[in-house]
C-alpha cells in the first residue's frame, strides 16, 4: 500500500509512518484534507524541536495528568488527525481516568465524520461517544466555528478539557468559560499553545503515551500532592523554555556545520 509500505532503514522511517497513517484516515473519510497541511505545520516544529520529547514537554505533561487526575468532569476532546495518530492512547487514558468522557469535536464538522470516528472508538471499547449527532446540542459561548457545538454532557459541563491538536479559537474560549485547558501543540507560537493552561509542546504521537503513563505513575498520589503539581505548572515560563530550547538548538547547529548534524 502506498506510503504505509516505509523501505526499511529509510532515514525518515517513523516519519513516512506516521503520514501514512494520516493519508489511510483521509481516505477513510476520519481525517479531513486540512489536517493533512496542519501536519505538515507540525512536522515543522518538530524538526526544531529535535523530533523527542523535551523537558519542558515532560513537565507539562506531568502537570497535565495531576490535573486530569483532580478533575470531577474531565473530557478527552477528539478530533480527526487524533483518531488517526493515537486512537489507542486516547482509549487508554479514558480506562484510566476512570471518571472521563470522550467527546468528538471537529473544526471540519459532518455527521458523516462523526460517526466514522465514533466507530473506531467504539471498535476500541469505548461505550459512549459524546458529541454525535444532534447531541451537540450546547454551545460554546464566542466561537464562531462548528467547534462551538459541545455535548451538554461532556465539554459544556467539563471542569477539565485535553484538546490535542486544536486551532486556537475554542481553546480561548473554554479558557473564558473557566475550564483547564490541556492542549497539546507543536506550535509554541500558535493562540491554542498560548491561551492553554497547560500545553504539551511535543508530537501527539509521542506525548499521548507519555500522558497514559503520567497518569498511571501518578493514580497512587494523594490529592494535595496532584493540586500541587497542577498549580505549580505555569504555562507561560514552560512556552518560554520551548523557545529558548529551540533557539539554543538551532544556535548550537549553525556553530557546529549544519550538515553535520543533520
Ligand atoms: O478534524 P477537524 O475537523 O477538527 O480538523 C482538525 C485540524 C487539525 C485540521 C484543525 O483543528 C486545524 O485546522 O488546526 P490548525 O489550526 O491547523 O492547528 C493545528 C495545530 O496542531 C498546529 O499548531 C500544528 O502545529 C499542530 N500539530 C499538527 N500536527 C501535530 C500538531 N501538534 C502535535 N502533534 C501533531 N502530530
Amino acid at each position: 500500500m502506498e506510503y504505509v509500505d516505509v523501505p526499511p532503514g529509510h532515514p525518515r522511517a517513523e516519519s513516512l509512518r506516521i503520514r501514512g497513517k494520516l493519508i489511510k484516515h483521509f481516505k477513510e473519510g476520519v481525517v479531513v484534507a486540512a489536517g493533512l497541511i496542519a501536519h505538515g505545520r507540525g512536522e515543522a516544529f518538530d524538526y526544531l524541536l529535535g523530533e523527542r520529547t523535551t523537558e519542558p514537554a515532560l513537565k507539562a505533561i506531568e502537570a497535565a495528568a495531576a490535573t486530569l487526575l483532580i478533575a470531577k468532569r474531565p473530557v478527552i476532546s477528539v478530533n480527526g488527525n487524533t483518531t488517526a495518530l493515537a486512537l489507542e492512547e486516547v482509549v487508554e487514558l479514558w480506562l484510566e481516568l476512570n471518571n472521563a468522557r470522550i467527546e468528538v469535536n471537529l473544526f471540519h464538522r459532518s455527521f458523516e465524520r462523526e460517526l466514522a470516528i465514533e466507530r473506531l472508538l467504539k471498535e476500541a471499547g469505548v461505550k459512549e461517544v459524546l458529541g454525535v449527532g444532534d447531541a451537540a446540542s450546547a454551545s460554546i459561548p464566542g466561537v464562531l466555528s462548528e467547534r462551538r457545538r459541545v455535548d451538554p454532557r461532556g465539554i459544556f459541563i467539563a471542569d477539565a478539557v485535553l484538546i490535542p491538536l486544536e486551532d486556537g479559537d475554542r481553546a480561548e474560549a473554554l479558557a473564558k468559560m473557566g475550564k483547564t485547558v490541556i492542549a497539546i501543540d507543536l506550535n509554541p507560537l500558535s493562540r491554542t499553545a498560548r491561551s492553554a493552561s497547560i500545553t504539551i509542546v511535543d508530537n501527539v504521537v509521542r506525548a499521548m503515551p507519555k500522558l497514559v503513563k503520567a497518569v498511571k505513575k501518578l493514580k497512587g498520589s494523594s490529592y494535595e500532592e496532584l493540586r500541587r503539581i497542577s498549580f505549580e505548572f505555569d504555562n507561560r515560563r514552560n512556552l518560554a523554555e520551548a523557545l529558548r530550547l529551540i533557539n539554543n538548538r538551532l544556535l548550537e547547529l549553525a556553530a557546529k556545520g549544519v550538515a553535520l548534524e543533520l
